[in-house]
């Protein structure tokens, strides 16, 4: 049976707001981690997870989803940092001011701090088999750190004054996008003990889904508003950001994303071949870029 993405959005949440405070001690940094927490994502990472779990026969609990819900403290705090004044310089994230508009830099470098270290402690400490923690500890590691978002983040910084190939330019977003949203699927079949293969084909629809979901971001950046994203748009161009329409334009970043999401809708394929059971659930994630 698969929850329709607004309850597992809204179940999410719930976990998160009730459980955050237990594991912070002091009330500023409490307030700084809560206030992006639940500033309102689409909590698409643990989302994803969660439906792998179910479509692969899982059933729901709170151990699986303090788990899940760990990836979306990992990904607030790269928001968090990524918006500072030393990054992106942001004053508007999720509709709201940023964390360090509202909290001041230095608190705001700490609720990231303190959201990223959160994150392997739920990972960490839950009732599920310690291989499963394990694996997904390391996973996870692999994801966020420096062979991942942070490398990618790292090469974003680098190449703002460079021009970078399209093969670049789709490494750097496998990383900084990529990873965590690859990581997001995988962990899935770890939680539900599946075979190296199975788990191979849900990461690549991952990696797929990924380089979709950040290419759109890029297209969204010059085709949307500041209103619809809650956030700032028209920043890559004038930042001299490499991105899929800069590169490519505005209908070849479309083909680009075209062709990541027939990439997508295969391993989907792959995956009811090799599981025998229906993986119709990622339909509404893929129509998320409709
Ligand atoms: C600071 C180490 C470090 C990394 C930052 C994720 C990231 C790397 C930067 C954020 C800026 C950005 C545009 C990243 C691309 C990925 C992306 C579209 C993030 C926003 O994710 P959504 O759309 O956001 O899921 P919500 O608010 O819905 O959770």
């Amino acid at each position: 049976m698969s929850t329709p993405l607004p309850i597992l959005k809204e179940q999410i949440e719930n976990y998160l707001s009730k459980s955050l405070a237990a594991d912070v001690d002091q009330a500023t940094l409490r307030d700084a981690m809560n206030y992006s927490l639940m500033a309102g994502g689409k909590r698409l990472r643990p989302a994803l997870t969660l439906a792998t779990i179910e479509m692969l026969g899982g059933t729901l609990n709170d151990d699986l989803l303090r788990a899940a819900s760990a990836l979306e403290l990992l990904h607030t705090y790269s928001l968090i940092h990524d918006d500072l004044p030393a990054m992106d310089n942001d004053d508007l994230r999720r509709g709201k001011p940023t964390n360090h508009c509202k909290f001041g830099a230095g608190m705001a470098t700490l609720a990231g701090d303190g959201l990223l270290t959160l994150a392997f402690q739920w990972v960490a400490d839950n009732h599920l088999p310690a291989n499963v923690r394990s694996q997904l500890t390391l996973e996870l590691a692999k994801a966020a750190g420096p062979s991942g978002m942070v490398a990618g983040q790292a090469r974003d910084i680098e190449g703002e004054h460079q021009h970078l190939t399209l093969n670049q330019l789709r490494y750097l977003h496998r990383q900084k996008t990529g990873e965590l949203i690859r990581y997001a699927v995988l962990a899935g079949g770890i939680m539900m003990d599946q075979s190296a293969e199975i788990k191979q084909e849900l990461a690549a629809f991952g990696e797929n889904y990924g380089l979709a979901f950040q290419i759109y971001d890029d297209l969204m950046d010059i085709l949307s508003t500041t209103e619809a994203m809650g956030k700032a748009v028209h920043k890559d161009a004038d930042e001299q950001k490499n991105t899929y329409p800069g590169l490519l334009g505005v209908d070849g970043a479309k083909e680009q994303l075209q062709l990541a999401l027939t990439a997508a809708s295969q391993n989907q394929k792959n995956l009811e071949k090799l599981t025998g059971k229906s993986f119709a659930g990622y339909d509404d994630f893929l129509a998320y870029f409709k």
